[in-house]
């Protein structure tokens, strides 16, 4: 029982009494733990001590969020190496990546430290004489944050930091794949000196702990990122209980390569859009939409590449991709793969590997003569596989691009000026990249997308405070 890593739940960390395997894609006979698998009454308690800690949490003022969240960075910084090490183990991610990740989860605590002391208002006469209106910001009280397993730490952070900075409670509810990082993250929070019942971690099933997250009468606001039938799920329940809502799914990201381009620039944008983090990133670069004139020096040279590329253990200095993050996602890969094949696509790579433990390798894979009716350059993947669509001219390249039911990120890859402008105000995304990848992204902006990708008011930068505060308008008459 006490192998069990607990939950953390009005400060004191709280076995549950049922636990899950939290195993390595990398090697599947490397047990990382068990974490507890939260019930129903767990989500209920971390709520109920969340509504109660909120109020004196907004109440001790902006100075004493901001130190909070500065000391929660340092945390993270000073246990960099083993939470990026959890990590890459439990996820996947190769370990520069991972290391990469826990910086950018400092940096966030940090960004969002300052942020806290930021929150403006506005003053206004009244139309009526002698009356002042002041319009101010307040938190929205117990935030629920479901999470992915694709950026273990990052998410989390970029969800918990503002919500605490803003003067919210939390209940954090981690992807069941990747309950290790997320346990690490509370540690560090719970070490930083957070009062108790401000910040709750629940682990377990979407199904029992997610489904009573989105229930729980006192959680007045839930962000979620996800895949789109949970996300639309999760709305349905949401609205009928009137909560507020943040959504970010899925993409199939369209990256245009012009006749005009830089090879290399392109080739190398489209390798790490594509093929980086195992392709398991919301924004990566699935669509390429190639120009007749190039299409066949960059499908060559891209290919060369993608083949040179080294799959391997994520603990593994030599590894450039990392494995499959788990069972069912290779085997809905390995269905894409075969399913472009059927559709009539030249299929090159996406077969299974061997490690050199029994691990989720798969090779990456292009798919080319694609065209953007087909199901295999349409739906989300999200693994290593891009499919490859040859087109005439930029007019036919937009028209493609924006052909799709998500939104997330587009780029383009061209030395033009004019058609980098005209790109940037034709695309129907949310986020739009030249001459780089529709993947990664800065910490201090906006995140999110258009159509099917986002729901709900942007993350991150200074727009986060959209969702994670409401807004007062009081009115005075003076004397
Ligand atoms: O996602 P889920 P999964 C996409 C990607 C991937 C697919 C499935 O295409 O192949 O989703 O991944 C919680 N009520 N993305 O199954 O199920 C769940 O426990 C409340 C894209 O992991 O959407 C987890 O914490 N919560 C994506 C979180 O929701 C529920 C990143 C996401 O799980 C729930 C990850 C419920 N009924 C996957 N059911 C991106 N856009 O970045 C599940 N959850």
């Amino acid at each position: 029982m006490s192998d069990i890593r607990p939950h953390l739940i009005n400060g004191r960390w709280v076995h549950g009494g049922e636990a899950v395997e939290n195993r390595n894609p990398s090697d599947l006979s490397d047990l990382i733990g068990l974490y507890a698998a939260g019930t129903a009454d767990d989500v209920a308690q971390a709520a109920s001590a969340a509504s109660a800690a909120q109020p004196a949490w907004f109440a001790a003022g902006p100075q004493a969020r901001a130190d909070l969240l500065d000391r929660v960075a340092a945390g993270i910084e000073a246990r960099a190496t083993e939470i990026a090490t959890m990590l890459a183990r439990e996820e996947g991610k190769i370990l520069p990546e991972a290391r990469a990740e826990l910086r950018r989860s400092a940096q966030i605590f940090r960004f969002f430290a300052g942020e806290a002391l930021r929150v403006t208002g506005e003053a206004l006469a009244s139309v009526r004489p002698g009356v002042d209106i002041e319009v101010t910001r307040e938190p929205v009280g117990v935030v629920g944050l479901i999470t992915p397993w694709n950026f273990p730490a990052a998410i989390p952070a970029w969800k918990v930091a503002p919500a605490l900075a803003f003067g919210n409670a939390v209940v954090l509810k981690p992807a069941e794949l990747v309950p290790g990082t997320a346990h690490l993250l509370a540690q560090v929070i719970q070490d930083a000196g957070c009062p108790a019942g401000v910040f709750n971690l629940v682990m377990g099933s979407g199904r029992v702990v997610g489904q009573a997250i989105v229930e729980a009468p006192e959680i007045a606001a839930l962000s979620f990122t996800g895949s789109v039938p949970t996300g639309r799920a999760i709305a349905a329940t949401a609205i009928q209980r009137m909560k507020k809502l943040q959504l970010e799914m899925g993409g199939r990201n369209p990256m245009l390569v012009m006749d005009d381009a830089d090879l290399d620039q392109a080739v190398e944008a489209c390798l790490n859009g594509a093929f980086y983090s195992t392709g398991q990133r919301c924004t990566a670069s699935s669509r390429l939409i190639v120009q007749a004139g190039i299409h066949d020096a960059f499908v060559d040279r891209l290919l060369r590449a993608m083949l040179a590329l080294r799959v391997g253990p994520a603990l593994d200095p030599a590894s450039q991709v990392g494995p499959v993050v788990s069972g069912a996602q290779l085997e809905g890969n390995l269905g894409y793969v075969a399913l472009a094949r059927a559709e009539g696509c030249e299929v090159i790579g996406g077969e299974r590997l061997d490690g050199p433990a029994e691990g989720f390798y798969q090779r990456p894979a292009l798919f080319l003569g694609a065209h953007n009716g087909m199901r295999c350059a349409r739906e989300e993947i999200f693994g290593p596989c891009a499919a490859v669509i040859r087109v005439d001219d930029f007019d036919q390249a937009v028209t493609v691009a924006n052909d799709s039911d998500f939104g997330l990120s587009a780029g383009i890859c061209t030395t033009s000026l004019r058609q980098a402008r005209e790109f940037r105000r034709r695309a129907r995304a949310g986020m739009i990249m030249t001459n780089l990848p529709t993947a990664g992204v800065d910490y201090h902006v906006p995140f999110g997308g258009t159509k099917g990708s986002s729901y709900g008011p942007r993350e991150q930068g200074r727009h986060a405070v959209e969702f994670y505060t409401t807004v007062k308008t009081s009115y005075c008459l003076a004397g």
